[in-house]
C-alpha cells in the first residue's frame, strides 16, 4: 500500500507531503510514514531544509481519534518523531492551511518555522474530546504565547485565525499562495539569509506577568466550573508543568494525557464526536442526491419559536420573511429578535453593523402571499392539530412548486400534516428546540412520502445554520419528546409521591444534566407542555389513567405556566427557581385524589433510576421500531437538545456503561414494587434480549 507520507525533492529542499484524506489525521500509517521520511531526510545530507505540507483541504487536523481506543495506543511513536524533527540540524518549515488542530498544531510547533495561508485556523481542541494535547502542545504552546493565553486556548479548545497567530508569534509569515508554493518561497528565503533551526523546547515560559497563585486559582476555577470534566483540571496541571524543564513537563503531560484517554468521560465524548458525524448520513440516501436550492425562507408564526427559527437563517445570511396574523404580533416578534441581537451586541458578540445587517435580512408580512416565492417555508404556529392542518393546507396552495414545506411540530403526526398540504413529497418535519437560535439540535422528521432530495436539502441546510441534525421517523414526540414524555411522567409521579421539584432536579443535575425535568418544563412553558399532553389525549395516545401527568394539567388550569408567569413547578425570584409550598400542596392534593401513597424520604438513587431508566427503555423501543436509524442518533438528540451531559455520552452510551442487565433488573424491580399499570415498566423486547445476551445497545444495528 502507498504510504500517506512521501518525500520528494525541490532543488535543495526536501518536501514532506502528508496525504491522508479527508483531514490528514495522524493515523498509525501517517506516523510510520513520518518516521520513514525523517530517516530518509537524515540520510541525505544534500538536502538543505525540510518542508512539511498537507495535501487536500488542510494541513493536519489532529491525531486520529478513532485510533485512541486501540489497545496498544500510545503517543510515544509520534512524540518521539516530533523530538527528532525538532532536533534536526537543518531548518524545518511547516506550510499551514485549513484547520491546523490538535496533533496537527503540535507537529507544526515541533518544526522550526511556520508559514500559513491567511484563512488557516489553529487550535488545540482536545478538551472537546475530554483529553488534553498529548504531543507536547501543553509544553510548547506556553513557550510561545505564555502560560496564561496557552491555558485559555487549551482549556477552551477555541481556534484562532492565522493573523492572530502571526501576532502571537505562532506563525512567522502569512502567504496567500498555495501552501506548497508558499512553503517553498519561505524556505528558499530562509536558506538565502542563512537562517537555521529554532527550537521552541529550548525556550523558557515567560512568567513575569503571572500571578503567584495563578495555577492554584485556575485549578479551583476548573474544579468549580467543570466538575464533571477531569480534563479541565489535568489541563491546568499540564500547563503548569510547562514551567519545569522540558523533559519533566513532557513526562507530566504524558501521564495526565493517558489518565484522560482511558477515562469514561473521554470515551463518552469521543463517541459523541463520531455520533455527530454519523447522524448526518442517511441510510439509502446517496451522498450526491441533488439538492433543492434554498435562497429564501419563510416562517409562519412570529412567536418565540418562529422568531428564534428566523434568526438562524438571518445569521446565515439567508433572507427570511416572517408572516403573522396581526401587526401587533409581528411587531412584537421582530422586536424580540432585535432585542436578542442587541443583547448579543452588548456582550460584544456582534457589532452594531452585524445587528443591522441581520435585521435587514428579516421582513414581516401579514399576507401568506409573501411566502409564495420562498424556497423553504416553516410553519411555527401553536401545537394544535386542527390549526396546523389548516395552515398546512394554506401552505400547500400558496408555496411555489418545488418549495419545501416544513412543520415545526414537536409531537404531531407529520404524515397527517403532509397530506393536508396536498403535496406530501415536499413536506418534512423541522423540529427546532427552544431557544431555537441557541440550541444545537434539529430533529428532521422524515415522513412516509418525504422526497429524498427534500430530506437531503434540509440536512445540508442544517449544517449551513450550524445545527446538529438527526433524522427521526414519524411517531408521537419523535425521538426526543417521546423519550421526554416518560421522563416527565415519572417526574410528576415522584412529585405526587412527595419529592419536591428541587429534589427531583437535584438528583439528575448531580449527574451533570444541565437542567432537571421541572426546571426544563418551567422554562419551555407549562402551557406548552400541558397542551401537548392534552392534544395527545385527544389523539387517543394517553393511557387511561387520570393520574398521568396530572400535575402539569393542574398547573395549566391554575395559570402557572412556569418561568414566564413567575410560577410553575417552582416559584421564581426573578429567574431563580425556589421551592413553592403551593406546588407541594397541589401535589399532595392530587396524590390524595388518585390514591397515590406519599413518602418523605425518596432517595436520590430512586429518582435517578425512575427518571432515566424508562427513558432508556423508550430509546430501545425507538430503535426497534426504526424511528431512529442508530443508537448514536438518540445520544445526539439528548446531548444537543436536552442538556444531557456530554461526559456521559448520551442515554444509550450511559445505559451501556451501567450495563443493560442492571437496567433491565431495575425496570423489573419497579414493575414489581409499583405495579405495572398501563405497561409503564414493561421492558422493551430489544433491551431485554440484548441484556440477556450480554450485549450493548450501542452495538445494535437495524437489520
Ligand atoms: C489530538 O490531536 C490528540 C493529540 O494531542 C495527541 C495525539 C496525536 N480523527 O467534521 P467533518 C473525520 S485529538 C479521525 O465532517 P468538517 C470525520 O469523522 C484530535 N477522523 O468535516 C469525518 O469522517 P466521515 C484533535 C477525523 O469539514 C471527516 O473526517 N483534533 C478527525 O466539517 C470529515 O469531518 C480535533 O479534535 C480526526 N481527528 O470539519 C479535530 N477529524 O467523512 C476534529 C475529522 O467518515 N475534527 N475526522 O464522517 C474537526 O473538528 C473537524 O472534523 C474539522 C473538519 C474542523 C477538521
Amino acid at each position: 500500500m502507498n504510504s500517506p507520507v512521501t518525500l520528494s525533492r525541490h532543488g535543495d529542499i526536501a518536501l514532506l507531503r502528508i496525504d491522508n484524506p479527508p483531514v490528514n489525521a495522524l493515523s498509525p500509517g501517517v506516523v510510520a510514514g513520518l518516521v520513514a521520511a525523517i530517516d530518509a531526510f537524515e540520510a541525505d545530507a544534500s538536502y538543505k531544509a525540510l518542508l512539511l505540507h498537507g495535501e487536500g483541504r488542510t494541513f493536519v487536523a489532529g491525531g486520529d481519534i478513532s485510533s485512541f481506543d486501540l489497545p496498544d495506543f500510545t503517543t510515544q511513536p509520534f512524540n518521539g518523531t516530533l523530538a527528532r524533527i525538532e532536533a534536526l540540524g537543518r531548518p524545518v518549515v511547516a506550510a499551514l492551511h485549513g484547520t491546523v488542530l490538535g496533533g496537527g498544531l503540535e507537529l507544526a510547533l515541533a518544526c522550526h518555522w511556520r508559514v500559513a495561508h491567511p484563512k488557516t485556523q489553529l487550535g488545540l481542541p482536545e478538551v472537546k474530546l475530554g483529553i488534553l494535547p498529548g504531543s507536547l502542545g501543553t509544553q510548547r504552546l506556553p513557550r510561545v504565547v505564555g502560560a496564561e493565553l496557552a491555558l485559555d486556548l487549551i482549556a477552551s479548545g477555541r481556534s484562532i485565525g492565522a493573523a492572530e497567530a502571526r501576532e502571537l508569534g505562532l506563525v512567522d509569515e502569512l502567504s496567500d499562495a498555495a501552501p506548497l508554493q508558499a512553503g517553498i518561497a519561505f524556505t528558499e528565503a530562509l536558506l538565502a539569509r542563512g537562517a537555521g533551526p529554532r527550537r521552541i523546547s529550548e525556550r523558557m515560559v515567560a512568567t513575569e506577568s503571572l500571578a503567584p497563585d495563578f495555577f492554584e486559582r485556575a485549578l479551583a476555577d476548573a474544579a468549580r466550573r467543570k466538575p464533571f470534566h477531569p480534563s479541565a483540571r489535568n489541563i491546568v496541571r499540564a500547563v503548569q508543568a510547562s514551567l519545569l524543564p522540558f523533559a519533566e513537563g513532557e513526562a507530566a503531560e504524558a501521564r495526565l494525557f493517558e489518565e484522560l484517554r482511558v477515562s469514561p468521560e473521554s470515551k463518552a465524548m469521543r463517541h459523541l464526536f463520531f455520533a455527530e458525524r454519523l447522524a448526518s448520513k442517511i441510510p439509502g440516501l446517496p451522498r450526491d442526491t441533488t439538492l433543492r436550492p434554498v435562497r429564501s425562507v419563510g416562517v409562519l408564526g412570529a412567536g418565540t419559536m418562529g422568531g428564534g427559527i428566523a434568526m438562524n437563517f438571518a445569521n446565515a445570511g439567508i433572507p427570511t420573511v416572517l408572516v403573522e396574523t396581526s401587526q401587533a404580533a409581528l411587531d412584537r416578534g421582530l422586536g424580540i429578535i432585535r432585542a436578542n441581537y442587541e443583547a448579543s451586541a452588548a456582550k460584544g458578540r456582534l457589532t452594531t453593523e452585524q445587528v443591522e445587517a441581520r435585521m435587514a435580512l428579516l421582513r414581516g408580512s401579514l399576507d401568506d402571499a409573501a411566502l409564495a416565492d420562498c424556497d423553504l417555508v416553516i410553519e411555527a404556529v401553536f401545537e394544535n392539530m386542527d390549526l396546523k392542518k389548516q395552515v398546512c393546507a394554506r401552505l400547500g396552495a400558496v408555496c411555489k412548486p418545488g418549495a419545501i414545506i416544513a412543520t415545526n411540530t414537536s409531537t404531531l403526526d407529520v404524515d397527517v400534516l403532509a397530506e393536508a398540504t396536498g403535496r406530501p413529497a415536499d413536506v418534512v418535519g423541522m423540529h427546532f428546540f427552544s431557544p431555537a437560535n441557541v440550541m444545537r439540535l434539529l430533529e428532521v422528521v422524515r415522513g412516509a412520502k418525504t422526497a429524498p432530495e427534500v430530506l437531503a436539502t434540509v440536512m445540508q441546510l442544517a449544517r449551513t445554520i450550524g445545527k446538529v441534525a438527526v433524522v427521526s421517523g414519524v411517531c408521537y414526540g419523535f425521538i426526543g419528546n417521546r423519550m421526554a414524555e416518560v421522563y416527565m411522567r415519572e417526574a410528576e409521579f415522584l412529585m405526587m409521591e412527595g419529592a419536591s421539584p428541587a429534589q427531583i432536579d437535584g438528583a439528575v443535575e448531580a449527574l451533570g444534566m444541565a437542567m432537571g425535568p421541572c426546571r426544563m418544563l418551567d422554562m419551555a412553558g407549562i402551557d406548552v407542555g400541558a397542551k401537548t399532553v392534552i392534544e395527545y389525549g385527544k389523539a387517543g395516545g394517553l393511557p387511561p389513567d387520570d393520574s398521568y401527568r396530572a400535575v402539569v394539567r393542574k398547573m395549566f388550569e391554575l395559570g402557572r405556566f412556569g418561568q414566564k408567569t413567575g410560577a410553575g413547578y417552582y416559584r421564581y425570584d426573578g429567574r431563580k427557581p425556589v421551592d413553592d409550598p403551593e406546588t407541594a400542596r397541589i401535589a399532595a392534593e392530587l396524590a390524595a385524589q388518585h390514591g397515590i401513597a406519599r413518602r418523605d424520604d425518596i432517595p436520590p438513587q430512586e429518582i435517578v433510576e425512575r427518571l432515566l431508566y424508562p427513558l432508556i427503555n423508550e430509546g430501545a423501543r425507538i430503535l426497534e421500531e426504526g424511528i431512529a436509524y442508530r443508537p448514536g442518533d438518540i445520544d445526539m438528540v439528548w446531548v444537543a437538545g436536552y442538556g444531557f451531559p456530554d461526559h456521559r455520552g448520551g442515554p444509550v452510551h450511559m445505559a451501556d456503561a451501567i450495563g443493560l442487565p442492571q437496567i433491565a433488573g431495575r425496570l423489573a424491580h419497579y414493575a414489581n414494587t409499583r405495579g405495572n399499570p398501563h405497561g409503564y415498566w414493561s421492558i422493551s423486547p430489544l433491551l431485554a434480549s440484548l441484556a440477556a445476551q450480554g450485549k450493548r445497545l450501542s452495538d445494535w444495528q437495524a437489520a
